[in-house]
């Protein structure tokens, strides 16, 4: 799932320039709300120095390139340095540590604890640890642009699944460079990790998941032609579900369209994960209505400044978005 938090705020945020210290760069709301970088953001902005592609441990690009085009999903093992491995945890931990107005507690009556947070206070640290460096690599280009960052905890006891969805069905972006670099801080077997339906991101776009407490599959939109999640729960072999075992310092890329869901936590483990979303500039707007009715879900309220007066098929105006 993709959220950029609490309306709310964003909104009141709109109002005026507002400050927020990241310990890495200094980010400020500009008028419609988006989240920009003022010494590095736009197009008018002058791109700070990438980390070289050398520094970072080789690989094949072309390869990895392919698997995350074909599949969707491609994990990198090992793909950041020590030193980028540790700005990653102290960004996140300092992150986890001051929770944003946006933090959230997923399914607050059970015991264990599913926490989510998002912003744009990372966008520092993914210049830091050449996330940005391992994107234009992969994707061969120099131009892209941050969306943010979700954080998710959980941990004390039994926390639930990350129900399958898409991010696409809570943004209204459509294009093949959109991804998001998932990593864990925790180290995970295969069945704790992030998983994927391979190739799903080139089939259905479905209704996403409204994270019921009884139903995984409840729609997000009530009257929507999207169709409704299937129950990849319950019917898991007849899916090509693909993942991983995770070390930290591994990256995961995948397409914002692949069907993916994450695994829970079982007592005495600790899962701190991060999805790092990037848009370049094949994307553009999915002006397709989500619900019959018009009701606005996902992210439609915090990114309607993004959206405001693009037509189907428009490319998004990249001067409000924060270049990385
Ligand atoms: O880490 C997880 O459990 C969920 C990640 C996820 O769903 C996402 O980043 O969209």
């Amino acid at each position: 799932m993709f959220s950029l938090g609490d309306t709310a705020t964003l909104r009141a945020a709109a109002q005026c320039p507002l400050w927020v210290g990241s310990g890495h760069s200094l980010l400020a709301r500009n008028r419609k709300g988006s989240v920009m970088d003022l010494k590095t953001s736009g197009d008018h902005g002058q791109s700070p120095t990438r980390i070289p592609l050398s520094s970072l441990p080789p690989r094949d690009w072309a390869a990895a390139a392919r698997a995350l085009d074909e599949d969707g999903a491609v994990h990198l093992p090992g793909a950041l340095t020590a030193e980028g491995l540790a700005r990653v945890e102290a960004g996140v931990d300092a992150a986890l540590a001051s929770p944003s107005a946006h933090a959230k507690r997923f399914y607050p009556k059970e015991e264990a604890t599913f926490q989510e947070d998002t912003g744009h206070r990372l966008i520092g640290v993914v210049r830091e640890a050449g996330i940005d460096t391992t994107l234009a690599a992969l994707w061969g280009l120099p131009d892209f642009w941050y969306l943010g960052e979700q954080l998710f905890l959980k941990e004390g006891g039994r926390a639930r699944r990350t129900p399958w969805h898409q991010d696409t069905s809570y943004l209204r972006m459509m294009g093949s460079q959109l991804v998001a670099c998932w990593i864990s801080l925790d180290p995970l077997p295969k069945r704790h990790c992030l998983e994927f339906v391979r190739g799903s991101h080139r089939g259905t776009l479905y209704n996403g998941s409204a994270f019921a407490a009884d139903d995984d599959t409840a729609p997000l939109y009530g009257h929507s032609r999207l169709p409704r999640l299937p129950d990849i729960e319950a019917d898991r072999a007849n899916w090509d579900i693909v993942s991983w075992d995770v070390a930290p310092g591994d990256l995961i890329f995948f397409h914002l369209g692949v069907l993916h869901g994450g695994a829970g936590t079982e007592p005495g483990m600790r899962r701190r994960t991060v999805s790092l979303r990037f848009l370049g500039p094949d994307v553009v707007y999915d002006g397709r209505p989500r619900d019959e009715k018009g009701a606005q879900e996902g992210n439609d309220v915090a990114l309607s400044g993004m959206y405001a007066g693009l037509r189907h098929g428009d490319p998004f105006r990249t001067g409000v978005l924060a270049k990385i």
